[in-house]
């Protein structure tokens, strides 16, 4: 299937789906979880690092993981794909639904509003275990990670790790836009994350969906077309104006 296709697609849709993945913001230089994995942490898979029990196991490793990825995302910027999805939902209020599995912020600072960020925030954090008052009563003590100084609970970053609900309402949001699309791109995802690629697989049922990758993916049987590419080339092309 060629882009003209999908672009056709696209102006016949009147409610679009975008679901992205880490390959979205590849282009931005931040790096993707699945694909080269280098680096300090390259004999981690994210299965056993993202997970409540590796942190609680070793919470400074796991905190400083989060603080190298937060200070390198704090150096990037949005990509041309970004860009693109945020002009589309400026010229078309309310006709393009933007659900990401990144938690790198990109989409918000390329000017999409309404993210439905399935897998949290890296900027932001919680307590680990629920607070009591005594959380609440005074800012935690710095470290790493920062803890409460009565009860020494500590504070983790609001990300969804392995194991964990994804927050109920942007998942019930994201399920409403998937089963009502007519059409979902589904950018820079491996499809192997779960629920977020069941979103994908809903989205094919009630319309079309179509992915956008330049490697192959476990959605790749059940799309609708497969456009080999990267996010910064291939969605300025969907996405932009006809002349
Ligand atoms: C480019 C590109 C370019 C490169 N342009 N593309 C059903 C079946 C099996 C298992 C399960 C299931 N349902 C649930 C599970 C368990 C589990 C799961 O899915 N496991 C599988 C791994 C087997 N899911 C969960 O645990 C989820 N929770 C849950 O289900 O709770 C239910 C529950 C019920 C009852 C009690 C308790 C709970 C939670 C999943 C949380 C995922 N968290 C992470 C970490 C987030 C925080 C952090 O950032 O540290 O989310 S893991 C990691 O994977 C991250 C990502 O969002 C997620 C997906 O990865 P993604 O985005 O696909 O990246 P990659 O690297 O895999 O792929 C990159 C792609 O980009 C590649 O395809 C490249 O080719 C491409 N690419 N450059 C475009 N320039």
């Amino acid at each position: 299937m060629t882009l003209g296709t999908v672009r056709g697609w696209l102006r016949g849709a009147n409610r679009i789906a975008v679901l992205t993945g880490a390959g979205m913001s590849a282009e931005s230089g931040v790096p993707t979880f699945r694909d080269a994995q280098t680096g300090l942490w390259a004999r981690f898979r994210p299965e056993d690092l993202a997970t409540e029990a590796a942190f609680r196991a070793n919470p400074g490793n796991v905190w400083d993981w989060y603080a190298m990825r937060r200070q390198m995302v704090a150096g990037v910027a949005p990509n041309a794909g970004h860009i693109a999805i945020a002009r589309f939902q400026q010229r078309h209020p309310g006709r393009l639904t933007l659900i990401t599995q990144n938690v790198d912020g990109l989409h918000e600072r390329a000017g999409s509003t309404s993210v439905l960020a399935l897998h949290g925030r890296l900027l932001d954090d919680k307590w680990l275990d629920p607070p009591r008052a005594c959380c609440l009563a005074q800012p935690p003590l710095d470290g790493r990670p920062p803890r409460c100084a009565a009860c020494g609970n500590l504070r983790r970053p609001a990300v969804v790790w392995f194991g964990e609900m994804l927050p109920p309402e942007v998942l019930a949001a994201a399920d409403e836009a998937a089963r009502t699309c007519d059409l979902m791109l589904v950018v820079g995802t491996s499809g192997v994350v779960y629920p977020a690629a069941g979103l994908a697989r809903a989205a094919a049922t009630a319309g079309r969906m179509v992915v956008v990758n330049p490697e192959a993916s476990e959605l790749d049987d059940t799309a609708h077309a497969v456009l080999r590419g990267t996010a910064a080339t291939l969605l300025p092309q969907l996405l932009q104006e006809e002349p």
